[in-house]
């Protein structure tokens, strides 16, 4: 049995996400977990909401609220959206944790032993109008790198890059709009990075089977310009985790806290801890220190491309630099971005379907295929709602949907709702069973290398054959000369109908749980040899046949839906 630590790129506090942030790291990370559970193997699945920095302090301002609070009712808005996708965390944490607050420090304060960290003072830009500092999303302006108009302090959305706000040009206040900025002095912690680039290069050279999106981004900002930049690691302002060394205080820097991007990966550390808290389970130096068990762990990271920076960079050389035996990634899956309907999803204009809505008018399991079978992998991908009408009745009706209820209606009415008995499988069966098992292991194959779209193609495929099957056995005629053999042949379906449940569940968990519940089966264990697999259902087993599985999207289910999610979320 392996053991799998996966964690996901944890979400901001600030707001529900758009089905293009779940896409890009949640609900492949989720694919993976399920997967890899399935297959037997002891599995971590770790994520949490991300909660200081500007973007909380933000949203709290705007919602009205002191920003603790906020973020409590957030998280409890975000944890039950992710029940209803089905994404099967084993913790869903909090950045904010007092775990993560002791963690971060503790990091901060082995950097500081070990000259990683320097003090240095420095101008920022203080707004007049709105009497503080602007620190990260507080300020926007034009991206000096690619001339992105609405590049935000910390990071262009455009072009990636990683950026200090008083490198924008025309640079103004997100709180006021104010352009009466001013350079003020004020004093910073900075993650001597630069020290670390050969080792970090060496490591990222050693990981020659990761994606190409995630080592062309890590290459890029290891070498571009002046290479590798220290980074600045706290910020002026009154929510996060206040600067300290280990417990200690750190003079000067007495009001400041550390910088969201310093924290948050921090937290997929601190989540097993507070998994531990929560009771769910114990010893999470297990997962995470390779001298307490960790060295026989596989840990993989699912995420977006804007966040392969902290996740190749920034945090390797917080771990690497504390000189501990911290677990490091063996895996980064990063993902291009989900365009909406001819444009972007966009956060701030409503545009799109946010995770919310999605459940409000079709159940996870829709969302969960078209998405997963169009995650934007090799390129940014685009939702239209034809699309999706198109694959969720094509794949997920018409093939899967209508496969089990034929089946199953075929043997309630002519031999009621048991495994018949009688007859026995021939040369038809032999070549399905060949071909299943070759396409199972192209799907294992694909799975294990995190091919979304692959693994989709794959699945759908055993589901086709399932239906060819069907049709050229044809229960339905050999039942007028041959009964025993239309049992055989219903047999071999029924048992499809178990084994689909059991290959699909990591894409549809719903569908398949309703599957096992309807064929009243809990064997969910992954198939070896599928003789075997396809007598799971032995004579005699009772079944009902299930309700509809999945309904077909109609034209004006598609045309309202479109409509009403063409902009302007209130
Ligand atoms: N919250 C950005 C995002 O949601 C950020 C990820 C943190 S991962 C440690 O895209
Ligand atoms: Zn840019």
């Amino acid at each position: 049995m392996a053991r799998h630590l996966i964690t996901s790129a944890i979400p901001y506090i600030n707001g529900i996400k758009h089905l293009g942030n779940l896409v890009g790291s949640q609900l492949p990370a989720d694919l993976f977990a399920r997967y890899q559970r399935g297959r037997g193997h002891e599995v971590l699945f770790l994520c949490a909401t991300d909660e200081h920095g500007t973007p909380a302090e933000l949203a709290a301002a705007k919602a009205g609220q002191p920003v603790a609070d906020y973020c409590a009712e957030m998280h409890a808005v975000q944890a039950d959206i992710a029940q209803g996708f089905g994404l099967s965390f084993d913790h869903f944490g909090r950045s904010s944790s007092p775990a993560n607050h002791a963690l971060t420090q503790h990091f901060a304060g082995k950097l500081a032993e070990r000259d990683l960290i320097r003090e240095v003072s420095e101008t920022q830009m203080y707004s007049h109008a709105d009497g503080r500092f602007l620190p990260d999303r507080y300020i926007e302006g034009t991206c000096p790198n690619c001339g992105f108009d609405s590049a935000r302090g910390d990071q262009c959305d455009n072009c990636t890059k990683q950026l200090d706000p008083v490198e924008l040009i025309n640079p103004r206040s997100v709180i006021s709009g104010s352009t009466d900025l001013e350079m003020r002095a004020t004093k910073h912690l900075y993650l001597r990075q630069s020290t670390m680039k050969d080792q970090l290069e060496a490591w990222i050279d050693s990981k020659t089977d990761w994606p190409v999106l995630t080592t062309s981004i890590a290459k890029k900002w290891l070498n571009d310009g002046d290479g590798l930049q220290d980074r600045g690691i706290t910020r002026d302002l009154d929510w996060g985790i206040p600067v300290k060394r280990g417990q200690e205080d750190w003079p000067g820097m007495e009001g400041k806290v550390f910088y969201v991007w310093f924290d948050a990966p921090i937290e997929y550390i601190a989540c097993a801890q507070e998994w531990v808290e929560a009771g769910k389970g114990q010893d999470w130096q297990r997962w995470w220190r390779t001298d307490m068990g960790a060295q026989d762990v596989t840990y993989t990271q699912f995420m977006g491309k804007d966040n392969v920076p902290f996740h190749t960079l920034s945090f390797p050389a917080t771990i690497l630099g504390s000189g501990e035996p911290w677990k490091l990634v063996d895996y980064i899956k990063s993902f291009n971005y989900l365009n909406y309907d001819g444009g972007q999803f966009s956060t701030s204009r409503g545009r799109g379907v946010f995770m919310d809505q999605a459940l409000e008018i079709l159940p996870a399991d829709y969302w969960r295929w078209w998405l997963l079978s169009h995650a934007p992998e090799s390129s940014d991908a685009e939702f239209t709602w034809d699309n999706f009408q198109a694959s969720v009745n094509k794949d997920l009706a018409d093939v899967l949907g209508n496969f089990v209820s034929r089946i199953t209606k075929f043997c309630r009415s002519k031999f009621g709702e048991t495994v018949p008995e009688g007859g026995s499988w021939g040369a038809q069966e032999a070549a399905l069973m060949a071909e299943l098992g070759q396409r199972l292991r192209a799907y294992e194959g694909h799975m294990e290398a995190m091919e979304v779209r692959k693994s989709a193609q794959e699945l759908r495929a055993i589901w086709v054959a399932g239906n060819e099957y069907l049709q050229s056995a044809a229960p339905w005629s050999t039942f007028k000369e041959n009964p025993e053999q239309a049992a055989a042949q219903v047999r071999m379906g029924l048992n499809l109908v178990r084994l689909y449940a059991v290959l699909s569940a990591p894409f549809i968990p719903f569908a398949a749980d309703r599957l096992l519940e309807a064929m009243k089966c809990d064997d969910r264990s992954w198939p070896g040899d599928m003789q075997t697999a396809l007598s799971a259902l032995p004579v005699g087993h009772g079944f009902e046949v299930p309700e509809v599985l999945f309904a077909k999207i109609t034209d004006e289910q598609r045309e309202e839906w479109q409509a009403r999610f063409a902009g302007q979320r209130s």
